[in-house]
């Protein structure tokens, strides 16, 4: 029998300061009915969807910085995302920062979780790469301090059975990394979910800045094809309280082929009917992992995180 899933990503336009989690969940709520209106049966929103990207800044009030965070999910806001998930028979994706209190101690992490149609929690998965740096840089508009903000996610990339497939989860920079996908590769998986922000301007360097929208699509193809697995990758873009950040989400067959995209950098959804099995010609041939692979050679990719140079 096919296994067709239609898959919706719901790109989201800036989200300012002032937004309450109460406008920023009716404006998910209002995607997943679209979504459903058009037949998809999960919609992948985007990392931390409830607030304004605070990495951006530097916060040193703690309450203030405590405040754009979950300490439970579902939580009092999200709960209507669930309730209307299990009503309308859709899963979701969904990315926000985590607060864990343990033995008196803070962590926290960037998480997503997957949702299925029963409005259930399956899996959460914790962002492993983690962009920017953990002390303030001088003279510049914006930080990126998701290095001080969060700790490295602590739960791999595991993959779960659930909408009728073998689903993955990752966040926005690991979206850039081979690993990520060939870890969830290696579990069979047939679709990767990310939700990505993605600031222009954020290394200060104008070249790379004009390639920022064609290296996005670049990590998400190369991983789709090399992994023979759809990708949905889902923004939250547009200006936000003056950072500009991309758009162009996308759905990405396991071919590397880009099936659907958004065209604006506001909310927006987009969706395509993904074969599940799509992946199989390439699990099968070019990319069949256990005739073809060769770990003995690979030893240095986990035994070494930087390049050491021959003498
Ligand atoms: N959110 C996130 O991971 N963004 C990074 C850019 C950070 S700028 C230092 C990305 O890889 O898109």
């Amino acid at each position: 029998m096919a296994r067709h899933l239609i898959t919706a990503s719901a790109q989201m336009g800036p989200i300012t300061k002032s937004e309450t989690r109460r406008d920023t969940v009716a404006r998910l709520l209002a995607m997943m009915r679209e979504a459903h209106g058009r037949g998809a049966k999960l919609v992948v929103f985007t990392e931390m969807a409830q607030t304004t990207i605070f990495p951006r800044w530097m916060i040193e009030d703690e309450a203030e910085l405590d405040s754009y965070y979950e300490t439970a999910m579902p939580s009092a806001a999200t709960q209507p995302l669930f309730d209307e998930a299990a009503k309308l028979g859709i899963g979701f994706y969904l990315g926000y920062a985590e607060l864990v209190t343990e033995g008196g101690a803070k962590h926290r992490f960037n998480t997503s979780i997957l949702v299925d149609q029963t409005g259930t929690i399956i899996g959460k998965y914790r962002k492993v790469h983690l962009p920017g740096w953990a002390e303030p840089l001088p003279n510049r508009a914006f930080q990126h301090l998701e290095k001080r903000y969060f700790e490295p996610g602590d739960l791999g990339f595991p993959v779960w059975r659930s909408m009728g497939g073998i689903m993955g989860m990752c966040i926005c920079n690991d979206r850039r990394w081979p690993e990520t996908y060939r870890v969830m590769g290696l579990q069979g998986v047939e679709m990767v979910m990310l939700g990505y922000n993605t600031p222009f301007g954020h290394l200060n360097t104008q070249p790379m800045d004009s390639l920022t929208l064609f290296h996005n699509h670049l990590s998400m193809q190369a991983g789709a094809y090399q992994n023979a697995t759809w990708v949905v990758g889902t923004a939250k873009c547009g200006n936000e309280e003056g950072s500009q950040m991309g758009g162009q989400s996308v759905i990405v067959a396991p071919s590397g082929e880009i099936v659907a995209q958004a065209v604006t950098v506001e909310d927006e959804v987009i969706t395509a009917k993904c074969d599940l099995d799509m992946g199989r010609i390439y699990k099968d041939t070019v990319f069949n992992f256990a005739q073809h692979r060769r770990p003995e050679a690979y030893g240095l990719i986990t035994e070494r995180a930087g390049v050491i140079l021959p003498e």
